[in-house]
């Protein structure tokens, strides 16, 4: 049902409803979860919460903020306290607009000047609307509403003001006349003798409010009885954080310690019970890729780069700084970028240097007399499931692991079609595949034939950048060749182009990513400092 309906509802005779204070969205949820079908949005409350007084010093738009928080955080109806409307007329009318479009369902205006005063603070020296240029507000209200069942509650103010009955009936029949859909009665006496003789005078014409502040020891049946359709608890919720708020940090502040305070209030996690984390994390299971939850990453980093002199004399080359980021940070914040959660990276080389926090690393100690295959081999238990297999001296933009990690095919290199023959050739991974880079073709269908360093040039159709992505089935299918290939005496010299050899003897499809360009191999002084600017 429409918040409007609802809380034109909530006016209906025949049974006493109602309202409770709330200030923001975290106390609206509440006042929802306790099961009240309204929300008084206070004036006196939203001003204390936003550190200001309750005489219009917050701005009616800042207002129109705090109600959007309140009415997006619950399903039940809000009355905003509208103090005076904000201006004349034409301010009124306008908050409606403004109201209905925030999802606020109705607005109580009172027949005092701009800027008010709370009604506590000295009422009696407080001036009253002149009755015609208040009914004529009202009137521009109600024919501002596009809802027919938005609604706006006059509240009267002249027993505030220290007027007696007769004017209060006065005016509210002028309010009533010009289309209020009910009467706001306000009182500042510790009885309810004012509401009260109000009511029984006004015999049921239309809804009644009240706002037993000040006589709240009445019992509501006795407000029922004298024809009050609406009860509003107009400023607990405010005063109750205030007293907790000062308990709580006094205590804190004198003992210089939370110890005595925590288990007094509620949890974090009741924090974000309270702003429905909940939900959230059920539209990210429902709304985010998948894939990348259960991916893990094996960066190889156990190499000096001695090629790069002095910069890599007591750092790993993974370690270099590009400006200020090692290069290693930069990938595994890539990598987190594109959810994967769990990244090992393969340490050797000052692996004492190799800092970065959340990852799992492994040590190949032998670094200095081992090659690629035989890094790859201490991460081996980690090659289950879906996993990206890295160097951990390439920069790469993020657009080619999104795609790599979309590619569906259980073994995926990616090759690089604008490769160009460079030094240090020995370690080059050229490769050639069953068709050349096409822009005219979908990728599907091209697949690795040969990888080494050196493959005739005139079939070499581009270089392997160093990135390779597993399905849970090519994971098993690369530990496996691992495996094999761990039994070779030469192990400890073996490359990657190895095991490519070994799984292409297979028949074991390897599926080709083309890019074209876009990545940089960081292996001299040169490409460090192509780096810096990539
Ligand atoms: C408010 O809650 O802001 C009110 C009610 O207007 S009272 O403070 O009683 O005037
Ligand atoms: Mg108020």
């Amino acid at each position: 049902m429409k918040k409007t309906t609802q809380f034109r509802r909530l006016l209906q005779p025949g049974r006493l409803e109602f309202l409770m204070e709330a200030h923001n969205g975290l106390s609206a949820t509440i006042v929802a979860e306790a099961g009240f079908k309204g929300i008084w949005a206070s004036g006196l409350s939203i001003a204390a919460a936003l550190g200001v007084r309750d005489n219009n010093e917050a701005s009616w738009t800042q207002v129109l903020e705090v109600v959007e928080f309140m009415s997006d955080a619950t399903d039940i109806p809000i009355l905003l306290d509208g103090d005076t409307g904000f201006g004349n007329f034409n301010n009124a009318r306008r908050l409606v607009q403004k109201l209905e479009q925030r999802g606020c369902a109705a607005v109580c205006i009172e027949d005092k000047l701009f800027p008010k005063t709370n009604s506590f603070i000295a009422g009696e020296k407080q001036a009253l609307a002149d009755v015609d240029e208040f009914a004529g507000k009202i009137k521009s209200m109600k024919d501002a509403q596009r809802d027919p069942d938005f609604c706006v509650v006059a509240r009267l103010e002249a027993f505030i003001a220290g007027w007696g009955l007769e004017e209060m009936l006065r005016r509210a029949e002028a309010y009533h006349a010009a289309g209020a859909d009910a009467l706001l009665i306000h009182s500042k006496t510790k009885t309810p003798d004012q509401v009260l003789a109000f009511g029984r005078a006004w015999q049921e014409r239309c809804p009644l409010v009240c706002v037993p502040t000040t006589y709240y020891a009445t019992p509501v049946e006795q407000l029922e009885q004298a024809g009050y359709n609406l009860v509003i608890w107009a400023n607990h919720n405010c005063r109750a954080a205030i007293t907790a708020m000062q308990n709580v940090s006094r205590t804190i502040f004198q003992q210089r310690s939370l110890v005595s305070v925590e288990d007094k209030i509620a949890t974090v996690k009741e924090v974000f019970r309270l702003q429905r984390a909940e939900e959230l994390a059920a539209a990210e299971d429902r709304y985010l890729p998948r894939r990348a939850e259960f991916a893990r990453a094996i960066i190889l980093a156990a190499s000096q780069g001695a090629e790069l002199g002095e910069v890599t004399r007591t750092v790993p080359k993974a370690m270099v700084r590009i400006g200020n980021t090692p290069l290693l940070h930069k990938l595994v914040s890539d990598l987190r970028a594109e959810r994967i959660k769990e990244i090992v990276v393969v340490r050797g080389f000052a692996k004492n240097e190799v800092r970065v926090p959340g990852v799992t690393f492994v040590d190949n100690d032998a670094y200095a007399t081992t090659a690629e295959l035989a890094s790859l081999q201490k991460a081996a238990e980690w090659i289950t499931g879906e996993v990206v297999l890295t160097f951990g001296d390439i920069l790469f933009r993020r657009y080619i692991l999104s795609n790599l990690l979309a590619d569906p095919h259980d073994i995926v290199v990616v090759v690089d079609a604008n490769w160009q023959p460079r030094p240090p050739v020995g370690q080059m991974d050229y490769v050639i595949t069953n068709r050349p880079f096409s822009l005219k073709y979908s990728e599907d269908d091209v697949m690795l034939e040969a990888v080494g360093a050196d493959l005739p040039k005139a079939r070499i159709t581009g270089e392997w950048i160093g990135l390779i992505k597993t399905t849970a089935t090519g994971s098993q299918r690369l530990q496996a060749a691992l495996a094999e290939l761990a039994k070779r005496p030469d192990f400890n010299q073996l490359r990657f182009d190895a095991l490519f050899r070994h799984l292409l003897a297979q028949s074991t499809p390897i599926k080709v990513h083309f890019i074209t360009g876009h990545w940089l191999d960081v292996d001299n002084a040169e490409t460090l400092l192509e780096a810096q600017n990539f």
